[in-house]
């Protein structure tokens, strides 16, 4: 039953762009050095219940994050130590927040919302790379979706069934 769903849901996604069905970012792409609003949808629960935990890590290289309140929901934020340190306009930063859990809301399967944090892509990402924001679903019942899965060299997001929401790194741009 499970299966027969799952393979009638892949289908439909070939035919009307899978994009639209995965937990993904509203923006897409952004250069190096510069500050991010990164804003994240989520456009169905998990087998039809709903959502009450969203989970996003922090990739390396991502400092200065700061959630933009939601109603309704609780932001827990799990520091930790960089694997190095960053210029952040002058101040060296060697931790912060790695980890963002937003819980206690409830998302109806039939709805979506947005999560959004901002963040500074410091300059040691490599433009040309896509950066990669881990993020899990947990939903009503116990079950969750794990939008974790990287592409492997030679593949791309498209392949992957539960892909996690990545960002196109552009080229720093020039001045202030
Ligand atoms: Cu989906």
């Amino acid at each position: 039953m499970l299966k027969t769903f799952i393979a009638t849901a892949a289908i439909l996604a070939l035919g009307t762009g899978a994009a639209l069905a995965h937990v993904s970012l509203q923006v897409k792409e952004a250069p190096v050095g510069s500050t991010y609003k990164a804003i994240l949808q989520v456009p169905h629960g998990c087998e039809g219940k709903p959502t009450t935990t969203v989970r996003v890590q922090i990739p390396e290289g991502v400092i200065a994050v700061k959630p933009q309140p939601k109603a309704g929901w609780t932001i827990e934020k799990v520091k930790g130590t960089y694997a190095k340190s960053y210029d952040y306009y002058g101040t060296p930063t060697s931790e912060g927040v790695k980890e963002l859990i937003w819980s206690g809301g409830s998302l109806a399967d039939d709805e979506y919302d947005e999560f959004a944090l901002r963040v500074f892509l410091t300059p040691d990402l490599k433009a040309g790379e896509t950066l990669y924001f881990p993020v899990v679903q947990e939903c009503a019942g116990g079950l969750a979706e794990r939008w974790i899965e990287i592409p492997a060299a030679g593949q791309s997001s498209d392949d992957l069934e539960l892909p996690a929401p990545g960002l196109k790194l552009l080229e720093k741009v020039s001045g202030h």
